[in-house]
């Protein structure tokens, strides 16, 4: 079922459900090639998350800042392929939202552990800002916080559980956003860990 929030996104509750094992087999792939590291930030610290990309595009964070490059800083390989049964993920939920023509050329994979936390951030590294951006909650539940225009805008809490897909259309692409502190939880699929798939138009 759907669940509009505001601004043009969209929870689809559960989209994901069904596929959620042969997805977490495509992210065990994908991490055997590029493994889950967790990145510095400009300003040194180190984020709780740890994350891998896939697809043509990958994010990544370091001291000299934050971008979209080819290659895994780590092996300066070439990050791997979007395996289909991800790129058609996101693009079936893309469609349902209504944005038929979404063609993903980023996948971020971020792995959180209990204690793990993203702080409110905007997410303005893209060229395209009319291209939705697709995110997809595997395992553990954590507390979504959707913001505003503003940093201090008060943020709303939106719980995501386990095959949860969002879609951030319209104005609600470069809304502040963040997760609070991922709670001590045993998944039958992940044990304790949540990954988040991230999918974006980069390029
Ligand atoms: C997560 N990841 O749960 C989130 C899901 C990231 C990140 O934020 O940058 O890796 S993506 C949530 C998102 C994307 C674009 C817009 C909005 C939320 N929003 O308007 O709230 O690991
Ligand atoms: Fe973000």
């Amino acid at each position: 079922w759907v669940e509009p929030l505001e601004d043009g996104a969209q929870v689809l509750r559960r989209f994901a459900s069904a596929r959620a094992p042969a997805l977490l087999d495509a992210i065990i792939r994908v991490t055997e090639q590029a493994p889950l590291r967790q990145m510095k930030t400009p300003g040194g610290h180190t984020m709780s998350a740890a994350m891998a990309c896939c697809g043509t595009w990958g994010w990544v964070t370091d001291r000299k800042g934050y971008r979209y490059q080819q290659t895994d800083p780590l092996t300066d390989k070439r990050w791997p392929g979007m395996p289909e049964i991800l790129r058609a993920l996101a693009r079936e939920a893309a469609e349902q939202a209504g944005y038929p023509d979404f063609e993903p050329d980023a996948c971020l994979i971020n792995r959180y552990l209990p204690g793990a936390k993203m702080a409110l951030h905007q997410d303005k590294d893209e060229t395209d800002f009319s291209q939705p951006i697709v995110s997809v909650s595997l395992g553990s539940p954590i507390v979504f916080q959707f913001g505003g225009d503003r940093r201090s805008d008060r943020p709303r809490k939106v719980p995501l559980e386990h095959g949860d897909v969002v879609v951030w259309g319209g104005p609600s692409r470069l809304r502040y956003h963040g997760v609070l502190t991922l709670k001590p939880f045993d998944h039958p699929l992940t044990g304790a860990c949540r990954y988040n798939l991230t999918f974006r138009r980069a390029g």
